[in-house]
């Protein structure tokens, strides 16, 4: 890795899933989500990630249908204003039809492993695509979470995403459009993440950008667990998710997705003023240029060879 002093884009996550809102009724739910997304662009998010099927562990799929009719309104409203978009999602079929809509990322936390066509939708088309390390779905992911030899989870994280990465190749990817990520909690202990965390360098190595998702994780939550052993609950762990992401900055990730945008933001302003005192701390906010302004609707594919930018 090579950390740039440049600070990482900040993705916010915005959950279309039936248990991220009180009342049913579709379009109560695409409007709040809309809502909820505009907040996250008004709070300084660069991109935001639109997910319609939850992957925490347990959780039941959706029907492609299903989760087709949760995305696409809101990837079509929010597009509209101008936003960048990711769908977080590991079905083709949902991935052509966001990148119909105006996605511009597709964010698969299966690196092609629950879809493989997939990657053909990507090759096909200009957008950018985040590969995730997984191995399995929500219901049986953590019991998935061994590692053999002395390198442990960041060899065998490593190695599964240099096998994703020739998959990639094959498929007719260009590989300045693919960025990856270790996923954190995904067939994962808690110290495991930590350990990834740590070895992130080694992950960096494999030659292309680093997108990290730890916001809310329980892997936090068990740290700051009282003396009862109870976790603390996911809405009060943003102080250690931020200093989590200053480790991601000071790492030169790429990205780093996020449900609590603007605490990541002012965290990252405090963290850009240190990088450049002589700018004058506040005045040196990043500027949007650092999109990728010659990528189709405003893809946020990185530069050849590149890092964060
Ligand atoms: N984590 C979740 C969902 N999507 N995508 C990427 N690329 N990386 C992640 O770590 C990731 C993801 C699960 O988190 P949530 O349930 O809080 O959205």
């Amino acid at each position: 890795m090579r950390p740039t002093g440049r600070r990482p884009l900040v993705m916010g996550v915005v959950n279309v899933t039936p248990d991220s809102f009180s009342d049913g009724g579709r379009y109560l739910e695409t409007d709040e989500a809309v809502r909820h997304g505009l907040e996250l662009l008004a709070d300084g998010a660069d991109i935001l990630d639109i997910g319609g099927e939850s992957t925490r562990p347990g959780a039941t799929r959706p029907l492609v249908a299903e989760e087709l009719a949760r995305v696409v309104p809101v990837i079509e409203r929010l597009a509209a204003h101008g936003a960048r978009i990711s769908i977080d999602t590991m079905r083709a079929e949902v991935a052509e039809a966001a990148i119909a809509a105006g996605a511009g990322i597709v964010n698969d936390v299966s690196g092609g492993l629950a879809d493989p066509r997939i990657l053909e939708v990507v090759a096909d088309s200009e957008v950018s695509y985040v590969a995730m390390h997984w191995r399995a779905h929500s219901d049986t992911m953590q019991d998935l979470a061994v590692y053999e030899g002395p390198d442990g989870v960041v060899g065998g994280v490593v190695a599964e995403l240099a096998g994703r990465l020739e998959a990639i190749a094959a498929a007719g990817i260009p590989e300045h459009r693919v960025v990856l990520d270790p996923g954190l909690g995904f067939a994962k202990t808690g110290e495991q993440n930590w350990h990834l965390l740590h070895g992130l360098p080694r992950v960096a190595a494999l030659g292309r950008p680093l997108l990290v998702g730890a916001s809310r994780k329980s892997f936090l939550g068990a740290l700051l667990a009282g003396p009862d052993g109870v976790p603390r609950p996911p809405d009060q762990r943003e102080a250690a998710h931020l200093a989590v992401v200053l480790h991601l900055a000071d790492a030169g990730v790429w990205g780093v997705r996020v449900h609590d945008v603007r605490a990541t933001c002012d965290a990252l302003a405090a963290w850009t003023a240190l990088q450049h005192p002589d700018a004058g701390g506040g005045s040196i906010t990043p500027a949007p240029a650092r999109h990728d302004a010659g990528t189709p609707r405003g893809t946020v594919a990185p530069r050849e060879g590149g890092g964060p930018r």
